[in-house]
């Protein structure tokens, strides 16, 4: 019998896992071991015997006691999308937080062996679910990937601020308004997986739900994957169409102030 029962609400986030990863493979936001998922499971895995191995026990450099004792689900280090699609179970870990916060537990057993350990940038993923659980809102899910187009407009000088990217991105499409109302965040590059970098994420995610990351790519939260991933989807678009419109050689016209205004006001 196995170590770890998985309830039919865990199989489905595996199954979510596993679809969300295929559509970042198909949108080529997922060359090579790009981007990485987590989400928080706890509830929705019951182990059959209170004994943790010891010998699966990994220290945290950042103790994070407000997620104590609670479980997540991530992607592997260095695993692809492509191969998360096909073989979730083999390209994804399941860890278990300590009791005092200051290390996890990677759980394995017969069925659910894995290899994999969890992602590169864990400390940013941690860093979201610590600031999540603050906030007490239904957000369990964090997706990072590299958008194409949303990354590329990241990559032109005087294009890369704020204010004038959320200008582009909420004015050429209603639906960007009504999906991301309150705009998107921009963090400067920052090397990945660096404690800085989940620092100063999780600063902008006080303000917005998806972050872009300048010359590398974007993370968002959700309450469901496909939540996270809408956002991002939505905001590539918009990235799309900046550009089909300069490459047919016009400056897209966009949503004046007013008509943004009104969508707001609307939805
Ligand atoms: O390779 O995307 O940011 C995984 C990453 C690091
Ligand atoms: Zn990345």
């Amino acid at each position: 019998m196995s170590y770890l029962e998985l309830t039919a609400a865990a199989k489905q986030q595996i199954a979510d896992i596993a679809l969300i990863s295929g559509y970042l493979w198909e949108r080529g936001w997922a060359v090579k071991n790009g981007g990485n998922i987590s989400l928080e499971i706890t509830g929705e895995i019951n182990l059959r015997s209170s004994d943790l191995n010891p010998l699966t026990y990994t220290p945290l450099k950042h103790p994070c006691p407000d997620l104590s004792q609670m479980y997540f689900i991530m992607t592997g280090a260095g695993t692809r999308m492509r191969d998360v699609a096909c073989q979730p179970l083999s390209h994804v870990c399941v860890i278990r937080i300590s009791d005092d916060g200051t290390g996890y537990y990677h759980i394995r057993d017969e069925v659910f062996n894995s290899p994999a350990v969890p992602t590169s940038e864990m400390p940013t993923h941690l860093a979201i679910h610590q600031f999540m659980k603050k906030q007490g809102g239904k957000n369990r899910a964090v997706l990072h990937t590299h958008p194409i187009e949303l990354t590329a407009l990241t990559l032109i000088p005087g294009f890369c601020d704020e204010s004038r990217l959320n200008k582009i991105l909420m004015s050429v499409q209603p639906e960007a308004v009504i999906a991301i109302p309150g705009g998107v965040g921009l963090v400067p590059f920052i090397l990945p997986g660096t404690d800085q970098l989940a620092e100063k994420t999780v600063a902008s995610l006080r303000y917005y739900p998806v972050v872009l990351w300048e010359k590398h790519g974007c993370i968002a939260i959700g309450h469901k994957l496909q939540d996270a991933f809408d956002l991002i989807d939505v905001l590539n678009t918009s990235a799309k169409l900046f550009f089909l419109c300069r490459e047919a050689g016009y400056t897209p016209q966009g949503l004046s102030a007013q008509e943004i205004e009104n969508l707001k006001k609307y939805y």
